[in-house]
């Protein structure tokens, strides 16, 4: 039997009092540009451009115009940004702390307890409790920690690997799903009527109620002793359709604007939605995939729950809209499934990495 790798875990390195971190933390030179405390960069932020609020309890309204006016801030949102924080979206927040709740307690466990439920992703098995690998030659690390799963659809989700403890996670994590779906369906209403498309366009492209699935992610970033060395995740784009994070109200998530890093404010019952790659993809790049990267900071552990929605790996064909083209816009991305995307992905950063 082959066995696992050992991976060390940044919570137990926090925890061990150094007041150095290790190299493999420390970033290259040329990205530890404007990296710093978190907590530091959203008090510096306040006059800066900051990403769009936008009340998606408009889309209900019974007066045209104020459903079009949300349309309208949702695709500009997405057009310039590609990230929008949204509010007004109707899960209720009683819920919404249960779920920051249950997975704060699963994080509270000693580290043995969570070890039981330890990925091994040399073997492929990606669900469950992990570390970042380094994945390429620099061996370079991330400052987090995590817990990934399927979440949805129900019957492919695999609940024997889900946590045990606290006793209400399953119920509470399933709840939310639920919740979050509707949530899902109303963006990607939004979004295909933004783009002068049926309302129900994008997501039927997607894959639909039965083939989109929601992957959480609940990444714990402890408190680092050098936040401006360390990211708690580096720069990248997400490659679902759309990503809604939600986070224990700690700041540390920047996003890439006009050239600029820019530090997600807090927004109080706010969920953070970005444009994903293949959402980009299959609007011909009129909505970006947003560059993002996590901050840490040396007070507070911050906790975020990301839930990706992604296609089917190999049942559906990302490739731009024929409704998106034209001669005057011509397709900017070959024909790709999922699966061959996140490939060609790795496979880029890679070869970047080794060129370095
Ligand atoms: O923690 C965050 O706010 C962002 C996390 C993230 O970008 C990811 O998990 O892909
Ligand atoms: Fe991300």
């Amino acid at each position: 039997m082959a066995t696992k790798v050992f991976v060390p875990r940044v919570e137990s390195l926090a925890s061990s009092g150094i007041d150095q971190i290790p190299t493999e933390y420390v970033r290259p030179e040329s990205e530890r540009d404007h990296l710093g405390d978190a907590l530091e960069a959203e008090k510096k932020s306040v006059n800066g451009p900051q990403i769009p609020i936008i009340d998606i309890k408009m889309f209900d309204s019974e007066d045209e115009a104020v459903r079009k006016q949300c349309v309208e801030e949702v695709r500009s949102a997405a057009v310039n940004w590609g990230v929008m924080h949204i509010v007004g979206h109707g899960i209720p927040a009683e819920l919404i702390d249960r779920l920051r709740e249950a997975g704060k307690r699963f994080f509270d466990l000693p580290l043995e307890e969570k070890e039981k439920y330890a990925n091994d992703q040399s073997s492929g098995m990606i669900q469950g409790y992990g570390s970042k690998l380094a994945n390429n030659a620099s061996g370079q690390l991330e400052w987090e920690d995590y817990f990934f799963h399927l979440m949805f659809p129900q019957n492919q989700t695999n609940l024997s690997i889900w946590p045990r403890y606290p006793p209400d996670y399953t119920e509470v994590t399933k709840e939310f799903a639920k919740e979050l779906r509707v949530v899902m369906t109303k963006m990607f209403n939004l979004l295909s009527l933004g783009l002068g498309l049926p309302a129900e366009k994008l997501e039927a492209e997607a894959g639909g109620m039965e083939n989109i699935l929601l992957q959480m992610k609940i990444n714990y970033y402890p408190k680092c002793p050098q936040p401006s060395l360390a990211v708690g995740v580096e720069a990248h784009t997400d490659v679902s359709h759309l990503s809604f994070i939600l986070h224990n109200n700690v700041p540390g998530l920047q996003v890439f604007y006009d050239g600029k890093w820019v530090t997600a404010k807090c927004v109080p019952d706010s969920i953070v939605v970005h444009v994903g790659d293949s959402l980009e993809i299959l609007t011909n790049g009129l909505y970006k995939s947003v560059l993002h990267r996590g901050l840490v900071n040396k007070e507070k552990v911050r906790i975020s729950w990301a839930v990706f929605a992604e296609p089917d790996k190999e049942k559906v064909l990302l490739r731009p809209l024929p409704e998106l083209v034209s001669d005057d816009a011509p397709p900017k991305y070959e024909p790709r499934t999922f699966a061959q995307h996140v490939r060609q992905k790795l496979f880029k950063k890679e070869q970047e990495a080794a060129a370095k």
